[in-house]
């Protein structure tokens, strides 16, 4: 999917696209990804223009950015949207289709009313990585 799209899927279906926290949330993010596919897969950073800053999809605060070398370099002058590739973000063109990494928050109920995030790639077709399908409504 598209940015967009894959945003608006991640609304619909989970809680939002995929925000990075810290290194273990990445870590956690690229296990997912990884089970069984290398390529690049949209998370939830992006930008509204060239001068405007990194916001995340689902507004969360996080300032953890791990950047790969050079990045971000706005190429073209229309990379407004984030890829998670190698380990490391990279600011791509919206428009390209990629998988998605969606989370969805829920109850952790081995903690104590805290809340653990289950991230979930979303392809083309759909793909369920760590939570079960939900039934049609
Ligand atoms: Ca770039």
């Amino acid at each position: 999917m598209i940015w967009s799209d894959a945003q608006m899927y991640c609304r619909q279906h989970y809680t939002d696209l995929a925000t990075i926290d810290d290194h273990m949330d990445l870590s956690e993010l690229l296990r997912s990804v990884h089970q069984d596919y290398k390529g690049n897969v949209w998370i939830g950073l992006h930008r509204k223009g060239a001068k405007a800053p990194w916001i995340w999809s689902d507004q969360s605060k996080s300032t953890f950015m791990p950047w790969a070398p050079m990045q971000p370099n706005n190429y073209g002058s229309n990379q407004y949207c984030v890829i998670v590739a190698d380990g490391a973000v990279n600011d791509l063109d919206c428009q390209n289709k990629f998988p998605s990494v969606c989370y969805t928050d829920r109850a952790d109920t081995e903690g104590e009313g805290t809340h653990r995030r289950c991230k979930t790639v979303v392809e083309n077709p759909i793909r369920w990585k760590c939570l079960p399908k939900e039934p049609e409504v």
